[in-house]
């Protein structure tokens, strides 16, 4: 058991799902986001702070030994807002564990669409793929992962990089039958990768065991996570509810879909 986990961007979806699901794994959970946490539970202590406040974020970190880092921006945006969010915000949180009174390990939602331009007839190996971004939210999780590599090789600080692919109660495309992460698949891995005696530095897709998936996790066996949930039970639906894509259409081309013809983001 931890002593003290926090979760980053605890009010946002998968945030609040780790909110509501982790009480069990740590003494003491703290929670950040920048607002809307309502009332702290029994175990629970709130941090209200933005990610680029590098001295707030550093004070926030000190003293856990678990984080599970939701925060920042999940969809594409102005660099400003990615850069904020995503790169200044990740470096600070780093800072924050190299600098902290106790060695934390790391949840990193990565995502992705770090690699999503390769073609949805690849099949990826999260340890040796190169990373293809779709936009600018792409690279920001293709420099965390850079960044908390560097952090394991020069400090030891444990990372999983998880390239979350589409988590929702139910796939809302035909694309994301195949990288549909079920909550409870998601709750298990966060289980694992604190509970094993050594994790590393690895990156793996979060993707349950659907029969659609792109992503070959292999590599992360070691880690004893075995995904249950598999998205084919809502093909059916999916099928009376839109119609797929064409086939020369992005999103049944590219693993990243629409993410791969977004524009850069102005202010
Ligand atoms: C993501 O990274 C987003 O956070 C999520 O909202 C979905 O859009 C997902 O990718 C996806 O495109 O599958």
């Amino acid at each position: 058991m931890l002593r003290k986990l926090l979760i980053t961007g605890a009010n946002g979806n998968l945030g609040s799902i780790c909110r509501q699901r982790l009480g069990h794994i740590a003494e003491t959970i703290r929670l950040n986001a920048r607002k809307g946490l309502g009332d702290a539970g029994p175990n629970e202590e709130i941090v209200y702070c933005d990610l680029s406040d590098k001295a707030a974020v550093e004070a926030m970190v000190d003293g856990c030994d678990g984080i599970v880092h939701m925060g920042g921006r999940a969809v594409e945006g102005p660099w400003e807002m990615v850069k904020a969010a995503n790169i200044d915000g990740m470096f600070n949180l780093y800072e924050g564990a190299r600098n902290s009174s106790v060695q934390p390990r790391i949840f990193f939602a990565s995502s992705h669409h770090t690699t999503g331009f390769h073609t949805q007839t690849t099949r990826l190996d999260p340890s040796s793929t190169p990373p293809r971004p779709d936009g600018l939210y792409g690279v920001s999780k293709v420099f965390g992962e850079a960044l908390a590599r560097m952090y394991f090789d020069k400090f030891g600080i444990e990372t999983a990089s998880v390239r979350i692919g589409s988590c929702f109660p139910e796939p809302p495309s035909h694309r994301m039958l195949s990288s549909w992460l079920s909550a409870d698949d998601m709750i298990a891995l966060i289980e694992r990768i604190f509970s094993v005696p050594r994790l590393g530095c690895p990156v793996l897709y979060g993707v349950s065991n659907n029969d659609a998936r792109w992503w070959d996790n292999s590599s992360i066996d070691y880690l004893g996570w075995r995904p249950k949930d598999n998205s084919e039970r809502f093909r059916a639906k999916l099928n009376a509810e839109q119609t797929p894509p064409r086939r020369d259409e992005p999103d049944a081309i590219y693993q990243g879909g629409l993410f791969c013809t977004d524009g850069i983001h102005e202010e």
